[in-house]
């Protein structure tokens, strides 16, 4: 028989007086403040502190109970926010209790940061996001690679987060249904011709075949796997990574590539004079990324191969180019597939709004099919800024 029950404020309250999270005698407050996609989330405030309750419902909470959807992503959550710990302290939050036949996970509450894409869509600018970012995407990587752990463990820990449920999803929103008339998609009627192109483009449906295939056979390391900017808190000095239940073992460029499609997608949303902090993000994060899992490589790797000339340059060179489709990728599945972003959505002018959402789209597919051309990130850069041939 199962335990699940799914909690309200008022059992969310007696749970944390059961765990002894807060003293008996205090007087707690219970709001629920989830706006993903998928979970409830409360926030429990006593008189000296505060927690998050994180609860995985049964189904997905965006299209309700018609799309079932497995708890085991709750368990999976709680020991990647364990493990991120592990390797990235400063930039996970903590976790005080989790329970596997409840779907829950009791954490630090972060509610004195901001969710980073919605304030990068009122103007802010975080100056340490990608610094922070960058050393998070490389230490997780790099720690849960062959690199580091050795095969047999590293093989060991990969069967410990096998995540069929959720690959499904990103394998049908990202990969399959923008590229196909699929039930899913969901756009404004005027793009419908910017649509009907992305449909008939065979090259492109060709290489959006190629980087699904890779996702779906790569296993380079445990990924956080939905690493969009919804997906961090951050201040002007803090930065901490939420929300691993999409973590599986994956290709190492697809964790920076979310990263940086949403700081693309947020830059196209603001008038061009406002966008060149978003745009150093971009570069930063590729910087800090590469110099990390640079220094990790060198300071303890069992590959016997490690030092061979050229061995880790071209590493380095290929997750940029995956990592360059997968953001095409996540740019054109934005802006036509299920699950928007509010920093294209939320333009309330319709012309700039649809010209920002074309950005997204041609970007997108650009990326997607002329990977092999870019080799940085000032590249990068430079072709959302100019245009390309
Ligand atoms: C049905 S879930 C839709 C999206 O929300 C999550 O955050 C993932 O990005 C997923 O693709
Ligand atoms: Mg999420």
């Amino acid at each position: 028989m199962s335990l699940y029950e799914s909690l309200t404020t008022e059992s969310a309250v007696s749970l944390m007086k059961k765990l002894d999270l807060f003293a008996k005698s205090d007087t707690l407050s219970c709001q629920e403040i989830g706006d993903g996609n998928l979970n409830y989330v409360f926030r429990i405030i006593g008189t000296e502190k505060s927690v998050i309750v994180k609860q995985a419902l049964p189904y997905a909470k965006v299209v309700g109970e018609s799309w079932p959807l497995t708890l085991e992503r709750a368990d999976i959550e709680n020991r990647a926010l364990r493990l991120h710990g592990q390797f990235a302290p400063h930039y996970t939050p903590k976790v005080y209790y989790s329970d596997k036949s409840l779907a829950i996970t009791i954490m630090e509450d972060l509610s004195h940061l901001e969710i980073a894409r919605t304030g990068l869509m009122t103007g802010m600018d975080y100056p340490l996001l990608a610094q922070h970012t960058g050393e998070f995407i490389a230490r997780t990587l790099y720690g849960t690679s062959d690199f580091a752990l050795g095969p047999q463990e590293k093989k060991k820990l990969q069967n410990t987060f096998c995540n069929p449920e959720l690959c499904a999803i990103t394998e049908g929103l990202v990969f399959t249904d923008p590229f196909f008339d699929a039930n899913t998609n969901d756009f404004e009627e005027a793009l419908h011709p910017d649509v009907a192109k992305i449909w008939q483009d065979s090259a492109l449906k060709l290489h959006a075949a190629q980087l699904k295939r890779l996702f779906l056979t790569s296993g380079d390391a445990l990924l956080h796997g939905d690493l969009h900017t919804g997906s961090i808190f951050a201040s002007q000095t803090e930065t901490k990574v939420i929300d691993p239940e999409f973590a599986f073992y994956g290709p190492f460029g697809f964790d920076i590539a979310h990263f940086t499609a949403n700081l693309f997608m947020n830059a196209f949303s603001r008038e061009e004079s406002r966008r060149a902090p978003v745009y150093a993000h971009v570069v930063t994060v590729w910087d800090v990324f590469t110099a990390e899992f640079t220094r990790l490589w060198n300071e303890n790797n069992t590959e016997a191969f490690a030092q061979t000339d050229g061995y880790l340059e071209w590493l380095l060179a290929d997750i940029f180019e995956q990592a360059t489709g997968f953001m095409g990728l996540e740019m054109i599945r934005r802006t036509i597939g299920l699950a928007h972003v509010k920093d294209l959505d939320g333009i309330e002018e319709e012309a700039r709004r649809l010209e920002a959402k074309r950005q997204s789209l041609s970007m997108g597919a650009h990326f997607v099919k002329e990977r092999a051309r870019y080799t940085t990130a000032d590249q990068l850069v430079a072709a959302c800024k100019e245009g390309f041939e």
